[in-house]
């Protein structure tokens, strides 16, 4: 009965009916299961244990009221989640987002794909993610403390080092980082690596905020080496200003390439000129202030400020978006190929559409996936439990290999399971290599 093949329109449905109402977590499905119904189907050990339906299914989520007081008295409350998708190869692990598009659907598709992309660091590392839709725009430093204690005054219930390990993501850095430890220390009274992305004065790890940004472009530069290409001289338009956005620029800019654009949610900066270093540090110290947009920028340094518009359009070799899920659709796509853009690596998590994938995919451009792009950030997580878990601190030179060497374990893997005649199909690869992974150790670990 369980021995029958899977058909991917059927599937799909069955995954829209069960999950009304989350197209993201749909789009996140849809984006593996063209790669994995034919595996499952040829495999008969995924077939009779249905693991593509178990997969889908997250193992559980829990919603909850967050209650604070704001600087003006007054109380305010918002919705706070933490989805924990599946553990079979390790405790759960992923970010916290707090963004007021946050919902059920948007957690669901990140901790879906933080299950394969954890599987591809090698770590041993189960997939989740959190969040609320709490916006910190218009906040007070305490008012965004506030927030994070009360958060936390429900999460930790749910997160212990062996359970469930968070991280940040969008809109929770190093700041939020603290005051979530801070509560967590204060509720169980354990000193203990329960997140990361931690301050260096209590058990971060070197290179944490580096790494999401400086791992995509050393997979990029894998990718032009395999390709027989170079970074070196090449133009880059890069959407976000944020962590991950402001780190790949200062990585590719120590590889000899030049940054055309960065972006925030008002719109593009255009430097024709380049956005070195200096101006990289004048973008980081500006966004670190609250509520800043990037136009201040031509101000500052000239260049062209673009209101409401992202970076697709402004000619380049290679387009990195580290914004936000969905920020390239189609037609963004079209402009890329139509102005020469020879490579696409998704910094952020499902920025690029799938009507835009299919326009980067008939061109036959290159393109590199989140789930294998991006996951030098998480990748670096997992060393920094390696390191509270021994009470050490690595140093920084050794993280940089080590994440090197991840990155290229990484790419290596899309390679043995993407080779498509003389194409490689990152995609696929990223996504056939992660899934093996966790559906070998669940398959071992029985029918739970
Ligand atoms: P940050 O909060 O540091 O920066 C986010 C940037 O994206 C800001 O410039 C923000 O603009 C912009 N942005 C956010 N939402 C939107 C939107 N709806 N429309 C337009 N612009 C938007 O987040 P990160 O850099 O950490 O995260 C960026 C992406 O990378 C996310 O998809 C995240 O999931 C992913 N990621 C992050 C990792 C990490 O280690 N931090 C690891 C792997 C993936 P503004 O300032 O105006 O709000
Ligand atoms: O999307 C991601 O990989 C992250 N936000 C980082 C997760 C982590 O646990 O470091």
């Amino acid at each position: 009965m369980s021995d029958n093949k899977i058909q991917t329109s059927d599937f799909l449905q069955s995954v829209k009916s069960r999950n009304p109402h989350q197209p993201e977590f749909h789009q996140a499905i849809e984006e593996v299961i063209y790669d994995l119904a034919p595996l499952v189907n040829d495999t008969a050990r995924y077939r009779k244990a249905n693991l593509l339906e178990r997969l889908t299914e997250p193992d559980r989520i829990v919603s909850f009221r967050i209650t604070w007081v704001d600087d003006s008295g007054r109380v305010r409350v918002n919705r706070g989640y933490r989805v924990q998708f599946n553990s079979a190869i390790g405790p759960y692990k992923g970010g916290i987002r707090f963004h007021p598009t946050v919902n059920e659907s948007i957690l669901k598709f990140l901790a879906f794909e933080q299950t394969f992309k954890n599987a591809l660091t090698g770590l041993p590392m189960g997939g989740g993610k959190g969040g609320a839709d709490f916006d910190p725009r218009g906040c007070s430093d305490t008012e965004i403390m506030r927030f994070c204690q009360a958060f936390m005054l429900e999460l930790y219930r749910h997160i212990q080092p062996d359970i469930d390990v968070p991280a940040g993501d969008i809109n929770v850095g190093s700041r939020e980082i603290g005051y979530l430890f801070g509560m967590y220390k204060k509720i169980t009274n354990q000193f203990e690596g329960v997140l990361t992305g931690k301050g260096l004065s209590y058990g971060g790890s070197k290179l944490r905020v580096e790494a999401t940004g400086y791992g995509l472009v050393t997979f990029v530069q894998r990718i032009l080496d395999h390709h027989s290409q170079e970074l070196d001289g090449k133009t880059i338009a890069i959407s976000g200003a944020g962590n991950v956005a402001t780190h790949a620029a200062e990585k590719a800019l120590t590889l000899g390439a030049k940054v055309l654009t960065l972006s925030d949610s008002s719109g593009t900066i255009f430097d024709e000129d380049g956005i070195d270093q200096e101006k990289l540090d004048w973008i980081k110290a500006h966004k670190a202030k609250a509520d800043t947009s990037l136009s201040a920028y031509v101000d500052e340094f000239g260049g062209k400020w673009q209101p409401d518009e992202n970076p697709w359009q402004v000619p380049c070799d290679i387009a990195l978006p580290c914004a936000t899920q969905n920020e390239l659709d189609d037609k963004d796509a079209k402009y890329l190929v139509k102005n020469g853009c020879q490579l696409i690596a998704e910094g952020a998590n499902m920025p690029v559409t799938m009507a835009g994938k299919k326009v980067i995919d008939e061109a036959g451009i290159l393109f590199a996936p989140a789930k294998a792009a991006n996951a030098g950030g998480v990748a670096m997580s997992g060393l920094e439990i390696t390191q509270n878990r021994t009470r050490r601190a690595w140093t920084r030179d050794s993280l940089d290999k080590e994440l090197e060497a991840i990155m290229h374990r990484i790419h290596d893997d899309c390679l043995e399971h993407g080779r498509d005649k003389d194409r490689v199909n990152y995609a696929k690869g990223a996504n056939i290599a992660g899934f093996i992974k966790v559906a070998d150790a669940m398959l071992a670990q029985g029918i739970i």
